[in-house]
This record gives C-alpha cells, sequence and structure tokens, in this order.
C-alpha cells in the first residue's frame, strides 16, 4: 500500500503541531509506521490522501456508529448550519436532546451538555465533591476518564501506550485525593474505603475500553454500588465510550446497577463534540445556576451538535435492536480472527458488548490492566499494519476497542477475517 503522501504530510504536520496530531493515540506510536492522512469517509469506509480505502473499525474512536457521512445525520447538520453556528443562548435543540437521553436512562433526571468526554467527567467529579462535601475520588488503574489532571493517574488509551500513567505536568498536589484501585477487585476497593473516610465518589468505566475491551463483572459492580451506599460515596459510570455502543439504556439495563451520575459523550454527538453528565434531580440541582457547583461552556449545548446529536438518538429510538445486529456481526469478526489466528499458533483473548469488539493476544484472560499488559504488543503492531496494508483500518494502540458500525456489512466482515487470515500467515511465515 502506497502511503509517501501520508508520510510527506506527516513530516510537515510535526513541524507544526505536536506529534503530528490533535490526540496523542493517533500518532501510531505504540504501532509504528505513519499515521495515514484521512480525506473523507464514507458508510464504512475511510480515503486517505493516497488515494487508499480501508474498512473503518475506529470510527472516530466511538462516536459514528451509524458510520461516515450517515444520510440523516448529515441532512440534520447541514439544515442546523442554515440557522446559523451558535449562540450562547439556550435553543430549543438542546430540550429536545436532553429529553431523548434523559429517556435512555433511569439513573437520569437531567442532565447537561458539555464539548467533550472529558469535560463531561471533570464536571462530574466536581458535581460529586460539591454533593457530598469531600475531596477524594476513587479511580481504577487502566480505566481512562480524559484528561483532566486529577484523573490522569495510571490512566489508560493513550496514556498507558505512552508507558508514561501519570503525567508530567499534574502537580503532586492534584492527584493526592486521587485513590487507586484495581479492577474487578473489590478487596482493592475496600481498602480505598478503609484508607479514607471522606470519599465523594467511584469513577468507572462498567465496560472498560482503554485497556483494551475489558467488562466489569457484574458481580463486581454490584458489590461497588453496596460499598458506595455503605459509606455515603456516588457511583459514577463512565460510559462516554460505551453509552450507545453496548446498549441504548446503558450498562445499568445490562447489570442492574444504577449509578448515581453518568458520563456521556461520542455517539450522543452523532461525530460533532459533545460531552454530557447526567444524575437524579437532587444531584443535578446542585449545579449552577441553581446550585452552588460551578460549571460552564461557551459551546455547551451548541446547535448544530445537537442536531446531529438528536438524529443519531433518533436512529436509536427508532430501532434500538440495531445494537444487538451489531453485536452479532462483531462477534463473528471477532470469532473469525480467532480462529484464523490459532491455525497458525496465535492465541487471542476477544469479547464483545454490542458494538464494541476487543481482543489481546494473551494466553489468559484478561480482567484488569495489569492482565493487559502482558499481551504481547510487538505482536499487535505486526497485526494492525498487515491488516491496514490490507485495507482494514484497527485502532492503532492494543489499550483501546474496536468498533462495528451500521454500515459494516457481513461481507466486508468476512473480507477482514479472510485478510486476517493472510496476515497471521505473513506473520508467522516472517
Ligand atoms: P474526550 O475528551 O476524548 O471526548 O473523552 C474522554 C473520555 C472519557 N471517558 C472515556 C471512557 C473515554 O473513552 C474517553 C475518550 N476515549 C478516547 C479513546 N480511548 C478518545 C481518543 C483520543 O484520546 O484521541
Amino acid at each position: 500500500m502506497n502511503t509517501q503522501a501520508s508520510q510527506k504530510a506527516f513530516e510537515e504536520a510535526q513541524t507544526l503541531i505536536p506529534g503530528g496530531v490533535d490526540s496523542p493515540v493517533r500518532a501510531f506510536k505504540s504501532v509504528g509506521g505513519t499515521p495515514i492522512f484521512i480525506t473523507e469517509g464514507k458508510g464504512a469506509y475511510l480515503k486517505d490522501v493516497d488515494g487508499n480505502e480501508y474498512v473503518d473499525y475506529v470510527q472516530s474512536w466511538g462516536p459514528l456508529l451509524f458510520g461516515h457521512r450517515n444520510e440523516s445525520i448529515e441532512a440534520a447538520v447541514i439544515e442546523a448550519v442554515k440557522h446559523g453556528l451558535s449562540f450562547g443562548a439556550p435553543t430549543l435543540a438542546e430540550t429536545e436532546l436532553a429529553k431523548l437521553v434523559i429517556g435512555f436512562f433511569d439513573s437520569i433526571d437531567k442532565v447537561r451538555f458539555v464539548s467533550s468526554g472529558t469535560e463531561a467527567v471533570m464536571s462530574a467529579i466536581r458535581l460529586a465533591r460539591g454533593f457530598t462535601g469531600r475531596d477524594d475520588i476513587v479511580k481504577f488503574t487502566g480505566c481512562y476518564h480524559g484528561h483532566s489532571d486529577a484523573l490522569l493517574v495510571e490512566a489508560g488509551s493513550g496514556a498507558a501506550t505512552f508507558g508514561n500513567p501519570s503525567s508530567p505536568g499534574v502537580p503532586a498536589d492534584f492527584t493526592k485525593h486521587t485513590l487507586l484501585a484495581q479492577y474487578n477487585n473489590i478487596e482493592s476497593v475496600k481498602k480505598c474505603f478503609a484508607d479514607s473516610k471522606e470519599i465523594a465518589c467511584v469513577i468507572i468505566e462498567p465496560i472498560a475500553g482503554n485497556m483494551g475491551l475489558v467488562p466489569a463483572d457484574k458481580d463486581f459492580l454490584h458489590e461497588l454500588r453496596k460499598l458506595c451506599d455503605e459509606n455515603g460515596a456516588l457511583l459514577i459510570f463512565d460510559e462516554v465510550m460505551s453509552g450507545f455502543r453496548a446498549s441504548v439504556n446503558g450498562v445499568e439495563s445490562i447489570t442492574g446497577v444504577k449509578p448515581d451520575i453518568v458520563t456521556l459523550g461520542k455517539v450522543i454527538g452523532g461525530g460533532m463534540p459533545v460531552g454530557a453528565f447526567g444524575a437524579r434531580s437532587e444531584i443535578m440541582n446542585m449545579l449552577s445556576p441553581d446550585g452552588p457547583v460551578y460549571q460552564a461552556g461557551t459551546l455547551s449545548g451548541n446547535p448544530v451538535a445537537m442536531a446531529a446529536g438528536y438524529a443519531a438518538l433518533t436512529k436509536l429510538k427508532q430501532n434500538a435492536r440495531v445494537i444487538s445486529v451489531l453485536n452479532d456481526r462483531a462477534s463473528r469478526l471477532v470469532n473469525g480472527m480467532r480462529e484464523a489466528a490459532s491455525k497458525y499458533g496465535i492465541t487471542m483473548q476477544t469479547d464483545t458488548r454490542g458494538s464494541m469488539f476487543g481482543f489481546f493476544f494473551n494466553e489468559r484472560e484478561v480482567k484488569n490492566f495489569q492482565d493487559a499488559t502482558r499481551s504481547d504488543a510487538e505482536l499487535f503492531a505486526k497485526f494492525h499494519a498487515g491488516m491496514l496494508n490490507e485495507g482494514f483500518y484497527f485502532a492503532c494502540s492494543l489499550y483501546e476497542t474496536g468498533f462495528i458500525s451500521t454500515a459494516v456489512t457481513d461481507e466486508m466482515v468476512e473480507n477482514t477475517i479472510a485478510a486476517s487470515e493472510k496476515v497471521f500467515k505473513e506473520i508467522k511465515n516472517g
């Protein structure tokens, strides 16, 4: 595959933008090679500056559940643009999207929109601290909740990839209230509550997608809920990635565990910058201007972004079954690749949740970040490069999750499996 134009573009970008990218994971650092510069997306496909086409299993890291340039979402954006880009004043578009989001989540009475997942989580943490009057928070090693200071501690996603989980530039004072626990290990959470009587909240990705795909055990989540109740702490489900990807009604509908606050992003913006956090009214009413907890944003609830999100969630409301259809496709994909790998003596651990899929080149099941780090990163890099060369665009880090959009067909999945067999054969034959 000719990627000369991408190489040239990357060289220039690196002289102007740190690392040549506006978000670190895009730099292909952990898999090697040159990041592909994209010119356009259409349906299931991405096209790059060299004219190559790829089946896209990243979908902008999750937002594009309906693929690139979905007709109804595109039409909604174009129509919204004709009325103006931003007003910094309330619009009916925000009210209508709020009704949709609230309708999907039993745990949400009120919701506030922001412009990114980071902003949603940062605000949710401040809200939990304001509501409880406590300062400490508990997060899990390997979970990524955006790049706000207090949460950039033993984070997953790009931070994990670079091996500097606790980033420079974050003063120790800013993280001294952040306690760490191990995913799927309730004893480690009990220790946090033994160490601090000032815990405002426990935040978790209930389906972790930033250490690779590692779902929390149902029993673990139930015990987490019980611990929070016993200690007067709030439970935050960070569903920025899993929201509307694993289920249209949240992980709460899958597990029966109801969080106090939910953070959302990605799919709810339909591809435009939207984050959100929601909770029962008692908690949300603590937010300014009604309550004392301050939170704000110039482009929060941007009408064009609201229109895109409204179109996306309306499609889900009209056909919630789409998630189970996508799960069938995701399962076929990972099962097919796992079978292909086994033909060449390669072991893959695979899993899916709704339209999300994950795989590790690992001999053992992955239950937490420590397990994930024992995966074969070098083999992952070879697989990623091989599949890219075959025209399949997978996440460029083993600490990420793959996605199936409605634009990905059964035929594309079968072609992906066939390509993976070719790549595994090439890897084995050196
Ligand atoms: P953003 O600020 O990137 O919109 O959202 C932060 C965030 C919060 N919570 C969860 C569970 C998330 O997965 C994310 C962001 N996800 C990464 C992908 N692993 C975004 C990709 C990137 O950093 O470029």
